[in-house]
């Protein structure tokens, strides 16, 4: 039996959202998703991508449950085509070589702490690291120094799905940028993706990066789980509901009234 109209914050179908995870359920899904948007436990409506180079601003944006990887819990190593494994993401040299520095050197340098990443690429095309993330996320923000001081060509992000998957320009060469520059880019987009590619197509240069931003999203089926839950506290007494939530969530699944007793006066 389908109970109520999900309730939609503009989107159709094939929009992106936690929302969904609702549409297939109806009946009292209805009523916890009316109780989880009232608790604040649903994404709210954003842009389907939205672009940063100032970090203040991407982390306003990205709000809550921002993550951090800076490299400090690594030890330098040298320079080689192997992934670097760190607690938050493994950074994987496309076409090039890349070290975890502690010093810095030919215009990189660490923008968090003392440890960086610092990239060479040697092919003659195009090259870069990618970002396999430990946990999906709908946000990526970083420092990358160094970039299209020695040649001509591009940097540029994308992720493996969803809104910025196409790629999206971050600078570019000519004009020549000088030695040591510095630069932020953040993406947030409404799809969780698992996979950052940061791509040069300047031959021979390298770029440093560090401070790295993401924003994990809960697990698959987590929202329902957490919405269920406090759809307990609630039936226990320990949420108090607005008027306007009360009428939703009084569907079948709440207790059974009490009978009344008569107190001695
Ligand atoms: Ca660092
Ligand atoms: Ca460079």
């Amino acid at each position: 039996m389908r109970g109520d109209p999900i309730p939609r914050s503009g989107g159709g179908e094939g929009k992106t959202g936690g929302v969904r995870v609702f549409d297939e359920t109806g009946g009292s899904s209805s009523a916890l998703w009316i109780l989880c948007a009232g608790l604040g436990l649903l994404p709210a409506e954003a842009p389907a991508l939205s672009l940063f180079t100032n970090k203040d601003a991407f982390l306003a944006a990205a709000g809550a449950g921002i993550t951090l990887e800076s490299f400090e819990g690594l030890s330098d190593r040298g320079l080689s085509g192997a992934p670097i494994v760190a607690p938050e993401l493994t950074v994987v040299p496309i076409g090039g070589i890349a070290d975890v520095r502690s010093t810095p050197l030919d215009g990189h340098f660490p923008t968090d702490g003392t440890e960086y990443v610092s990239y060479g690429l040697t092919s003659a095309a195009s090259g870069g690291l990618d970002f396999d993330l430990v946990q999906a996320s709908t946000a990526f923000g970083l420092f990358i120094t160094d970039f299209g001081d020695v040649s001509q060509g591009s940097l540029s992000l994308s992720t493996d799905v969803g809104e910025g998957n196409a790629g999206l320009l971050i600078a570019q060469n000519p004009p020549p940028q000088p030695n040591g520059n510095l630069l932020f880019f953040g993406i947030i987009q409404n799809t969780p993706f698992s996979v950052v590619h940061l791509t040069l197509t300047t031959p021979n240069d390298g770029i440093g990066v560090d401070q790295i931003y993401m924003q994990s999203i809960p697990e698959p089926g987590m929202i329902p789980l957490l919405c269920a839950g406090a759809s307990v506290l609630v039936l226990r007494g320990k949420v108090r509901l607005g008027k306007h939530l009360a009428p939703a969530c009084a569907g079948s699944s709440a207790p059974p009234e009490r009978a009344k007793t008569t107190f001695p006066p």
